[in-house]
């Protein structure tokens, strides 16, 4: 059995092509970097959006009834952590030097920024924009066949589909949306201007948790040409970022969306 403690286990249920996941385990490489021996031993398993296996019944019970990634499970946690800033915080208790104590303020306001909006809205393309994201659940449930436990984690599902998808793209949501990416970028764009002076990470010369999220966020913005929500000095410290031996080991040289030249997810190696 595995106890709790320095030497347990954990997995981080992964999709290389979702933001999310991109940040936390980019988080992960940045700590490990940083302290190689208080890095907590994870290992990243595919969950392919790409194949619905978000949507197995095993996912839904046993890991994030939400159906979404990233998730951290483990037997040394009490239950899975189903969201990407509960994920980077249980990485900052393990690894301290992730938040140093002086920036703490400043990486928690611009972090609370980011996490104000959900990015989806600004990465979404045009067409699918105007047909909503199909609820998959909702279709899974026509099916006559489902188990009594399959169908109700479908259910819960779905209703969370149409909750989080809903209204996503409806005028006043992205307008909305789009100021608070500003503000973040703004405020982002700021302590840049205060603190990096031409360093590769936003503090100078060590990472921090921010890094990981916020380089993320900028380098999928600027995959799906979102470059008039950015700054100058923004997109500058992102190339920075994106050239670094660290983002390649998240993503191997990839973009952070998927295009049929990458071919099959199920087949990436590494992932
Ligand atoms: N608030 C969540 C958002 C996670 C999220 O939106 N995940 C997307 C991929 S980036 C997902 O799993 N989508 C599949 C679905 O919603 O069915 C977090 O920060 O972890």
């Amino acid at each position: 059995m595995t106890m709790a403690g320095e030497s347990s286990f954990y997995t981080l249920h992964y999709f290389p092509f979702s933001l999310y996941s991109l940040m936390t385990r980019f988080g992960l490489v940045l700590g490990r970097r940083l302290n190689p021996h208080t890095a907590p031993k994870v290992q990243i398993k595919l969950v392919n959006l790409h194949r619905e296996e978000n949507l197995s019944e095993e996912y839904l019970t046993l890991v994030n009834p939400r159906g979404q990634v990233p998730a951290l499970t483990s037997q040394a946690l009490a239950s899975p952590l189903t969201d990407s800033r509960d994920i980077s915080e249980w990485l900052c208790e393990k690894q301290p030097e992730l938040v140093p104590d002086h920036r703490r303020t400043t990486i928690q306001s611009i972090m609370d920024k980011l996490y104000s909006f959900h990015a989806m809205a600004l990465t979404t393309g045009r067409e699918e924009r105007k047909h909503g994201i199909p609820n998959r659940a909702a279709e899974l449930l026509e099916k006559k066949d489902l188990g009594e436990h399959y169908r109700r984690t479908l259910e819960m599902k779905s209703v969370f589909h149409e909750l989080c998808y809903n209204d996503m793209f409806t005028a006043a949501s992205i307008e909305n949306v789009e100021a608070k990416a500003r503000e973040f970028v703004q405020e982002l764009d700021s302590a840049l201007n205060e603190y990096n002076k031409g360093q590769l990470w936003i503090f100078g010369d060590r990472p921090t948790i921010l890094d990981a999220h916020a380089a993320a966020l900028i380098a999928r913005l600027m995959d799906v040409r979102r470059q008039d929500l950015l700054t100058q000095r923004v997109q500058e410290y992102a190339k920075g970022v994106l050239a670094s031996e660290e983002w390649n080991e998240v993503t191997h040289g990839r973009t952070t969306l998927w295009n049929a030249s990458l071919g099959h997810v199920a087949d990436l190696n590494p992932l």
